[in-house]
């Protein structure tokens, strides 16, 4: 019987609310201070999450707002320089502490490493958005908790692909059965599922209404001792929010239809 071993996390959206109040205001300053006006209102933010990664949401932007953009000369550098702009703007955000963390991640956190779980992060963002969100919640020394930290442009293909799982799997040495991952998207849980990792959700505003077939459970947030979590599919076995105990019954619940 395979034992759980390892966590693999994504960060927008399931650590921290990052999207709305994050990654699309900084675009949004970068936009400005290029003298653009593709102003990204909350709801057109949503609609450009159909996309991940920050440069190719640029792109997929443009296909519909100016298509002949994208055939100019410079437009890749152009995009790259807004992206290096905006990420600037964003780690501006992380660092004064505009973004917390979301209910029940800090404690998670601390029950995985009690119990000696190995933790990987699996995300499309840069790899220092992530570094710098985890410092500025948890300390500098929560880098180190995490012994794989998948990010960004490491892999050719950004979620729903699976290629940032697949990655981490196979820096950690371990098999998709052996891990748990936690994810926010239905792009999200299509790349974990692709990788063949067991996936928990946990929705926000922009990804409630999101379609979670074959999640192994859809919860409304971690939750904590005195802020149950809600569950939105999916079985949490009596238990009242996110708990390593949770996770290990999972876990046991898939191996046990094994055999
Ligand atoms: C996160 C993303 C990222 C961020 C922006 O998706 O889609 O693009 O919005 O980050 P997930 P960058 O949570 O599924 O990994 O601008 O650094 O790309
Ligand atoms: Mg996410």
């Amino acid at each position: 019987m395979k034992q759980l071993e390892a966590l693999i996390f994504d960060v927008d959206g399931t650590l921290a609310d990052t999207e709305r109040d994050g990654h699309r205001v900084a675009f949004n300053k970068a936009f400005s201070e290029a003298g653009l006006d593709w102003h990204w209102d909350i709801d057109r933010y949503g609609e450009l999450l159909a996309v991940t990664g920050g440069k190719e949401r640029m792109r997929f932007f443009l296909e519909k707002h100016d298509p002949q953009l994208l055939e100019e000369a410079g437009i890749e550098e152009k995009i790259a320089e807004l992206h290096r702009r905006k990420t600037h703007y964003y780690l501006e955000l992380l660092r004064d502490g505009e973004i917390p963390l979301r209910p029940g991640v800090e404690r998670l956190l601390g029950e995985a490493r009690e119990a000696r779980l190995r933790l990987a992060i699996a995300t499309t963002t840069t790899p220092e958005n992530v570094t710098t969100l985890l410092s500025a919640t948890l300390g500098d020394e929560s880098i180190d908790w995490f012994e794989v930290i998948a990010a960004g442009d490491i892999v050719p293909a950004k979620k729903p692909a699976s290629d940032i799982y697949d990655y981490a799997l196979d820096q950690m040495g371990l098999s998709a059965e052996q891990c748990l991952a936690l994810e926010d998207s239905r792009n999200g849980l299509l790349s974990a599922t692709d990788a063949g990792i067991p996936t928990i959700i946990t929705v926000n505003g922009y990804t409630q209404a999101e379609d979670f077939q074959g999640a192994l459970l859809v919860l409304d947030q971690f939750g904590q001792p005195d802020n149950p979590a809600k569950v939105l599919a999916g079985d949490m076995e009596g238990f009242e929010y996110l708990s390593v105990d949770v996770l290990r019954t999972l876990n046991q619940n898939i191996e046990a239809l094994k055999t």
